[in-house]
């Protein structure tokens, strides 16, 4: 395990992610509440935002919009990643070596891992290749631990979760993002078992400002680090005052009414 809080992943220890690989993941569905979002420009802008602690993104928008973006936004290149159009069991193609990743200026590297899956045994050994050559750049490793697939039958259910954060851990990643799973005790068990690896939550689909607030506060009052979140940004007509928001509740340790005067300011 590598201390992160020192890498532009962190501030004071806390992280946002603002994740943009739905184009891939979901497609131009993801677009459509705001059509302005399936440009890659207004997205990394909006990553400029303090808040915004990395920017994760695949390749193709990395090598294109990142080169004028180095200076003010940090990089998290996800390796891989599949579109919705594959109808198999799930998995996830590796799409960038971390070698490439650190050419063009990653600050971290992300990876999927379905655990439960019929591909769960090849995939674990494309992420020990990952995280060894990132440990190798010196990068952090964040791990988007899904349990998904034949062998999972709830994907929500907390011990599943659980389970999740602690497969990050044992396979050695900085930190995992994991679906909330449901209440703040369940949140607590979760940290728990992750051990020194960071836990944040999964952003999911839109929410109100407030439901989606006090679900992020009750991430950081059961010990998590933080969120990855993309969505219930980019969907949002001004995703900044979100990011003021969030800021409160992440970084100032602020209650979800403070957070939310500043969201909707
Ligand atoms: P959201 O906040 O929009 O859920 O984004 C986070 C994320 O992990 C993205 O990186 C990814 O594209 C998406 O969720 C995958 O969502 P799912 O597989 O649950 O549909």
């Amino acid at each position: 395990m590598r201390p992160i809080d020192d890498t532009p992943l962190t501030r004071d220890g806390k992280i946002l992610i603002l994740a943009y690989d739905h184009g891939l993941e979901h497609g131009p569905v993801d677009f459509e509440a705001v059509p302005e979002s399936a440009d890659p420009a207004r997205v990394f802008d909006v990553a400029t935002h303090p808040a915004v602690t990395s920017l994760a993104v695949q390749k193709g928008l990395a090598e294109a919009y990142y080169p004028s973006y180095e200076e003010d936004v940090a990089l998290l290149a996800k390796l891989n990643g599949t579109s919705n159009l594959w109808m198999g069991e799930y998995d996830s193609a590796v799409n960038w070596s971390v070698d490439y990743a650190a050419d063009i200026g990653a600050d971290s590297v992300g990876f999927t891992l379905y655990g439960g899956s019929n591909h769960e045994v090849e995939m674990a050994e494309e992420f020990r290749e990952a995280q060894e050559r990132a440990r190798e750049h010196d990068l952090p490793v964040v791990m988007w631990s899904y349990p998904r697939g034949q062998g999972v039958k709830n994907d929500t259910k907390p011990e599943t979760i659980a389970y999740a954060a602690r497969q990050a851990l044992e396979l050695g990643a900085d930190v995992t993002k994991v679906k909330y799973p449901g209440s703040r005790e369940a949140m607590e068990t979760v940290v728990e078992m992750a051990g020194r690896t960071k836990v944040i939550m999964s952003g999911g689909s839109k929410r109100s400002d407030r439901a989606f607030l006090r679900s992020v506060k009750e991430v950081m009052d059961a010990g998590g680090a933080g969120l990855a979140v993309g969505r219930n940004v980019f969907q949002r007509e001004h995703p900044e005052r979100i990011l003021d928001g969030l800021e409160q509740v992440i970084f100032e340790e602020a209650s979800v009414e403070t957070a939310l005067a500043a969201a909707q300011r």
